[in-house]
């Protein structure tokens, strides 16, 4: 890098942190793709002169609210509601919902930050924000759920809009979730439009929108392994995580004929070395998603399987490590255990799960390496194909939404490649996408002028 870039990248994050104290994933995520795009901007000095990077690490529109609630028991409660509309260059504001109490101003706005680049990515014109709220929906039952969302939607209804802001699910926020803030919306604008997606197939979903950031990973990873001439086929993996996207990565790497050993929740994580199967499969969503139970009940139901209390997943070796939970999952130590245990891919499902250290720890070692904003980019597409078909009032077959997700994700690859491949023939995934998505805001920013 030149000695322009360096003094830029270093008074640009001196000024970020000043202006956004303690904000600390948002400083993380900002860093990174300022440190893809620099070049860009030393190429390119009209987006320099137009301050570009400065405007889009302001928030358009950051909304925070009170959502107070009553417990079954009668007891009131006050939790803290958030929207942050980060940039509609592109198209109506778009992200997703997230109920977990680590959410704060921080979280919100990295994911916001992230969303811009990855739904510029997709190709359909989304602009990003991100939601949630500090709510912890473990152990709630489904009226306390229910009265949440209601107090939830209560406020965001007035933010939001098929043509200005279209919500969806993240962590701790599914297809019951969407129900509750969909019938509550709906109730106080009287409206029955496409403002959430996520939603169920009978009232306006899309077929394989719940399957959708699983899969894409997964054919994602595909595009990734074929670079080396490799494939899922007799692979093993290693999934963090046991929510939507763990659920559906573990299901397609399985069904592309890799061996599926791993998979997680907060409290820790499970090893079956005989691998998912079919059944396994089906037990595991029904543990998850009905029972709303813990993953090392897994390891009850299936005695060849071990739970390992409060640790994390990358000790097991494997070929293909999926990181699907959290951010910030995957730290230096995973990462050296993963290289020296000769895994070759990781491919991000999760939003910013691996930290800096271990990034620069696989890149280092040459593995194949890509953000999440590439390739857990199949939802928030899937969610686009949702918008679509509730605008012509039309339904697609999953053979069709699978369809699109795929050229969605191969075209999303291929800009990976354009922009990221390195001297050495290296794909530095994390250049390329940031390039490629940093480019398509900047140039609508620019069309748009100073707005
Ligand atoms: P879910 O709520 O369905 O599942 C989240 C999973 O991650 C659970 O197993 C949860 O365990 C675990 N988890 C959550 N927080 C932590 C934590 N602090 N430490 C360890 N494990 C944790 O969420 P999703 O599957 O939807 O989301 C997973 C990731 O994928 C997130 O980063 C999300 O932003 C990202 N993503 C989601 C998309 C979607 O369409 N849903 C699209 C693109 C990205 P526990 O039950 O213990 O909390
Ligand atoms: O992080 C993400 O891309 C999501 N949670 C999905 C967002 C969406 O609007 O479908």
């Amino acid at each position: 890098m030149s000695r322009f870039t360096d003094k830029y990248i270093a008074a640009f994050m001196a000024d970020l942190l000043a202006r956004n104290p303690g904000e600390t994933e948002f400083h993380q995520a900002v860093s990174e793709v300022l440190t893809s795009v620099a070049p860009c901007l030393e190429a390119y000095p009209h987006l320099l002169d137009s301050k570009i990077m400065e405007r889009m690490v302001e928030p358009e529109r950051v909304i925070i609210f009170r959502v107070p609630w009553m417990d079954d028991a009668g007891e009131i409660h006050i939790n803290r509601g958030f929207r942050v509309q980060m940039n509609s260059a592109i198209g109506p504001y778009k992200g997703g919902i997230r109920f977990h109490p680590s959410v704060n101003l921080s979280v919100m706005k990295f994911l916001a930050f992230e969303q811009t680049f990855k739904n510029a990515l997709t190709t359909l014109p989304m602009g990003g924000a991100k939601g949630g709220s500090d709510f912890n929906p473990r152990g709630k039952s489904d009226a306390e759920v229910m009265r949440f969302c209601q107090s939830f939607m209560t406020e965001l209804q007035r933010h939001i809009g098929q043509d200005t802001d279209v919500p969806a699910g993240d962590i701790g926020v599914g297809g019951r979730e969407i129900g509750y803030l969909f019938g509550q919306y709906k109730r106080l604008r009287d409206e029955f439009t496409g403002t959430l997606t996520g939603k169920g197939f009978a009232w306006g979903g899309s077929l394989l929108r719940p399957e959708a950031t699983g899969f894409g990973v997964c054919y994602f990873a595909q595009q990734m392994l074929a670079t080396r001439g490799e494939s899922f086929e007799g692979k093993t993996v290693v999934v963090s995580g046991a929510g939507n996207v763990a659920q559906f990565a573990a299901a397609k790497a399985m069904r592309l004929g890799a061996k599926v050993v791993t998979l997680s929740d907060s409290d820790g994580f499970v090893f079956d070395p005989d691998g998912l199967d079919e059944e396994k499969f089906a037990y595991v969503q029904q543990l998850k998603n009905v029972a709303r139970g813990r993953i090392k009940e897994y390891a009850a139901k299936y005695p060849t399987a071990k739970y390992y209390p409060g640790e994390r997943p990358w000790g097991i070796k494997c070929d293909i490590a999926l990181p699907c939970a959290t951010q910030n999952e995957l730290d230096a130590e995973g990462a050296r255990k993963l290289v020296e245990n000769g895994c070759i891919c990781v491919t991000e499902g999760a939003n910013m799960p691996t930290t800096p250290e271990a990034i620069a720890i696989i890149q280092g070692a040459k593995l194949l390496y890509s953000p999440g904003k590439a390739s857990n980019a199949g939802g928030v597409a899937t969610s686009g194909l949702e918008m679509t078909q509730n605008s012509i009032r039309q339904k697609w077959t999953s053979e069709e939404v699978d369809a699109q997700l795929h050229r969605i994700m191969t075209d999303i690859h291929e800009a990976c490649i354009k922009y990221g491949t390195e001297e050495d023939g290296y794909v530095n995934y994390v250049k390329g996408a940031n390039t490629a998505g940093f480019l398509k805001v900047a140039g609508a920013m620019m069309d748009q002028g100073l707005v």
